[in-house]
């Protein structure tokens, strides 16, 4: 009576670690082009994006102006995620910045920026 109960356990307990260990893998990574102009705004999104349920890092590359996003699927998604972008003042991909966001941003910050503070 004893071994197969044994047996159960065993497979029991590698299914749970399996288990565990796929979920672990599920984090989800998203490019986003942005229209961040300076560090202010990598910061500003950043910050924003951080207080977002399931992100778990972002870093936007001031460069290129887009930002990657790690995040978990299960809590969030990449609508969601280029939504705050805009309500944070900003372009996400396709989608356009929130009026009232942008309406915030110092003027330096605002589309084409740079133009006016050249560096
Ligand atoms: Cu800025």
């Amino acid at each position: 009576m004893k071994r197969p109960l044994f047996g159960l356990i065993a497979v029991l307990l590698f299914a749970l670690g399996f288990t565990t260990r796929a979920e672990d893998d599920k984090e989800k990574e998203v490019k986003i082009k942005t229209s961040a102009v300076c560090e202010m705004c990598k910061e500003r999104i950043e910050r924003n994006l951080a207080f977002e349920k399931g992100i778990k890092e972002s870093n936007l590359d001031l460069k290129s102006k887009v930002i990657t996003v790690k995040y978990n699927p299960k809590k969030t998604d990449v609508n969601r995620i280029k939504a705050n972008i805009s309500k944070t003042g900003y372009d996400a991909d396709e989608v356009t910045a929130d009026e009232k966001g942008y309406a915030k941003l110092p003027s330096c910050c605002k589309k084409g920026g740079m133009a006016s503070h050249p560096q």
